[in-house]
């Protein structure tokens, strides 16, 4: 039995390797993946993933982005980087993804006829907005696991108006669709900075993917338009946590967002919180990256 799967995601390259794991997953049945304004161009995002699951022989999968004003935007430059996915893969060009993600959310949940698991690795605003306009979903949603905050790791924002730099971008970018989507009665599991934090991103890995061909090698190109300084395997550890949740051990907390300057989108341990499970490191947390990065390739491969 395959596991029906949703990614909401945000179009940057490891939003768009994230796919591939749970594309290529063999018990997960990836029924839509919706790319978001937030880290990407969403149109070139979209039509870059749409064309790299064809590729895949996965171009049945329907792919849609959609719109967002968010109330915090991601850093012009974070988002420019589709462009350099588009160049890797200028067939792209010839793939134009349906402009209604909030509705390919909805309506894919709602005619799953089974519960759904929903991955969500960029900002809240468009679950937030399906559950505004189909409130019904939350009752099909079996596991939402959503790449998000950072409780003792603390935030990455840095350099932006008005902040801390407690918060994590994706619930930085849009703090009340964060809070919104926390108080839904979902059942939430966090991928937070505290498990992504030893997942860096290396050029030897990516030199790794890239000499092992196939879909490995769709993943490096994709990585290698990037900013490689700071960057980690966010939403692909995510992805992984989605298809192999006993791959690191959960805790239970109950879990606040702050919507409120300077702590923004920061995710809080609160005694009135909503009750969520946060992956953490587990004993051997030093050997955590690469186990990671043996774990994607496999599936990759
Ligand atoms: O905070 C992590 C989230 C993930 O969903 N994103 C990138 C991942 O897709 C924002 C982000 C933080 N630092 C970044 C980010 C960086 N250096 N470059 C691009 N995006
Ligand atoms: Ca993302």
């Amino acid at each position: 039995m395959r596991k029906p799967v949703i990614h909401d995601q945000d179009g940057h390259a490891d939003d768009l390797v994230a796919t591939l794991l749970l594309a290529l997953y063999p018990a997960v049945d990836l029924r839509a993946v919706v790319v978001n304004s937030g880290d990407c161009i969403p149109q070139v995002s979209a039509a870059v993933l749409a064309a790299l699951l064809d590729r895949l022989g996965k171009g049945a999968v329907p792919v849609a982005w959609q719109h967002h004003a968010l109330p915090h935007p991601f850093p012009t430059a974070w988002q420019r980087e589709s462009l350099n996915y588009l160049r890797a893969f200028p067939e792209a060009e010839r793939y134009y993804p349906a402009a209604a993600g909030t509705r390919l959310l909805t309506e894919t949940i709602l005619a799953a006829g089974e519960p759904v698991t929903l991955l969500v690795t960029g900002p809240c605003t468009n679950l937030a907005a399906a559950l505004r306009a189909a409130p019904e979903i939350a009752r099909h949603l079996e596991r939402v696991v959503l790449m998000a905050g950072g409780l003792e790791a603390g935030g990455n924002v840095a350099g932006e108006q008005d902040h801390d730099g407690s918060a994590e971008w994706n619930l930085y970018c849009d703090p009340p669709a964060a809070a919104y989507c926390l108080q839904a009665g979902l059942a939430l599991d966090f991928v937070s900075l505290d498990v992504t934090n030893f997942v860096p991103m290396t050029a030897r890995f990516v030199e790794t993917l890239r000499s092992r061909g196939g879909a490995c090698r769709l993943a490096a190109e994709l990585l290698a338009g990037v900013e490689q300084q700071n960057y980690f395997f966010w939403d692909t550890l995510a992805a992984l946590l989605t298809c192999e949740p006993d791959f690191l051990p959960r805790g239970r907390r109950t879990l606040t967002v702050r919507t409120d300057p300077p702590a923004a989108g920061r995710l809080e341990k609160t005694a009135s919180g909503v009750p969520a499970r946060v992956f953490e490191p587990d004993a051997d947390v030093e050997s955590l990256g690469a186990r990671v990065e043996v774990r994607v390739a496999e599936i990759l491969s």
